[in-house]
């Protein structure tokens, strides 16, 4: 089988190297010229755990070659990306762009699987109408099918093979044809169905995890306003076998959870206050996570550390990261703000520097590095304090602050209906 992955991104390059590592005729294209040099003069461009040997092992044995002029090929698979729009709908741009590039080569019998997050009923919305207007007719001449990625950075050559995967066809054969496809190198389960099914279940992945995550962030706001931590309220009930309380932080980020929901809650405004809610709630918390700063410093902070700039800990993505908005956020204060990640090229300063005569350092990443500190660094400070949003700080110092998400109860000066005396 001859196989063009289109947009050879986090999805797209993994993907064309699974399928030429499983023997598959593989071309990748994109539109980015310099990714295609790069490609082919043996380096890959993007970071991701065992990519580069796969990468390179195909690339000399002849079964992948990136190119910048698309071929005909069996099977086009559209891996490009999905931006949204300024409302936060789903912009198809990149999309339309590609079935266009494939409808030229497209001959009958050909299989068009479009791996992009989508909002509901893009497949049949927007790529169907294309291929009709173009003379073929969707099931018949040619399949059309939305497999979405479910991949997690940092493991995704793990995930591609052992992940299940939803097979949306627009019809039943058209599914069939996309699961023969997978089934070169997918063990996990491949489960049938049609696309917008598919759509809407990729959708949803997303937004049961920030859902799940405003729940935690607004036990958070509560428990503060009622003396009560609550880190411990979700440690007491994660004990019940069927509760799984997620974890509470400074803010959802990253290019999935904080992106997701808005394709479904657009699609469907009146019917998603809930899924509208959560997308408030963890939108809201960068800005509480400052307004905490204003209330444990008594508004007196005037140098802030912020430890990281990545959305998640470990990796080095900053897209819609809550570092960020709390850096904006305290900036905003008048106070004088350093962000200090040394995953992230960009903020890898010298932490001596971020450092020195701070007021407070709030931890928002939860890196590795951040789990201890150097002791020069907690001593340069002005005051010893770590706001750690993440609880994942392990060291201690008998002059240290140590406040979590769980202990602001301790510092909210607000009149408060409830008071429990402490032993
Ligand atoms: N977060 C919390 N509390 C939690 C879990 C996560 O605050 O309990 C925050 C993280 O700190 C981060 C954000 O949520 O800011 C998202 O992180 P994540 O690790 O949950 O997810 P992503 O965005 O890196 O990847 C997700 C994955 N989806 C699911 O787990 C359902 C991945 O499998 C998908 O492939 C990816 O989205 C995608 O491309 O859609």
């Amino acid at each position: 089988m001859k196989i063009a992955i289109i947009g050879l991104g986090y999805i797209g390059l993994p993907t064309a190297v699974m399928f030429a590592k499983h023997r598959q005729k593989v071309i990748g294209f994109d539109t980015n010229k310099e990714v295609i040099a790069r490609l082919q003069s043996g380096f890959i461009h993007i970071e991701e755990p065992g990519l580069q040997e796969a990468f390179q092992n195909v690339l000399e044995n002849g079964l992948l070659r990136p190119v910048s002029q698309l071929e005909p090929a069996d099977t086009f698979i559209i891996a490009v990306p999905t931006p949204h729009m300024e409302d936060h709908s789903c912009d198809t741009r990149y999309i339309r762009q590609a079935v266009q590039d494939v409808i030229p080569l497209l001959e009958k019998g050909n299989t068009i699987i479009l791996e992009s997050t989508v909002a509901p009923k893009t497949t049949t919305g927007v790529i169907q109408p294309m291929l009709e207007e173009a003379g073929f007719t969707v099931g018949v001449d040619v399949h059309v099918v939305h497999c979405p990625e479910r991949v997690l950075p940092g493991q995704i050559m793990m995930e591609l093979v052992h992940n299940n995967r939803i097979i949306g066809g627009v019809t039943p054969e058209c599914a069939i044809a996309g699961g023969q496809v997978y089934q070169t190198f997918v063990k996990g389960e491949m489960v049938l169905t049609d696309a917008s099914t598919a759509e809407l279940s990729k959708l949803m992945e997303n937004t049961f995890r920030d859902t799940n995550i405003a729940l935690a962030n607004e036990l958070v706001k509560l428990s503060a306003e009622l003396d009560i931590n609550a880190l411990d309220v979700i440690e007491m009930a994660n004990k019940h076998s069927r509760v799984n309380i997620h974890t509470p932080g400074p803010g959802v980020g990253g290019h999935c959870l904080a992106v997701d929901p808005y394709f479904i809650t657009t699609a469907a405004p009146e019917q998603t206050p809930l899924i509208q809610t959560a997308r408030e709630i963890n939108r809201s918390m960068p800005e509480y996570v400052a307004q905490s700063v204003d209330v444990i410093t008594n508004s007196t902070a005037k140098k802030v550390v912020i430890l990281g700039a990545a959305y998640k800990g470990n990796v080095d993505d900053i897209r819609e990261s809550p570092a960020l908005k709390i850096a904006e956020h305290l900036q905003k204060r008048g106070i004088e703000v350093h962000v200090y990640d040394p995953h992230v090229a960009y903020y890898n300063m010298n932490p001596e520097i971020a450092f020195a005569d701070a007021d407070m350092a709030v931890i928002a990443t939860e890196h590795d590095e951040f789990k201890r500190l150097p002791m020069s660094l907690l001593t340069s400070m002005a005051n010893m304090q770590i706001f750690d949003t993440k609880n994942i700080f392990e060291g201690d110092h008998e002059e240290l602050t140590y406040i979590t998400l769980g202990t602001l109860h301790r510092y909210t000066n607000r009149p408060r209906s409830f008071t429990h005396k402490k032993a």
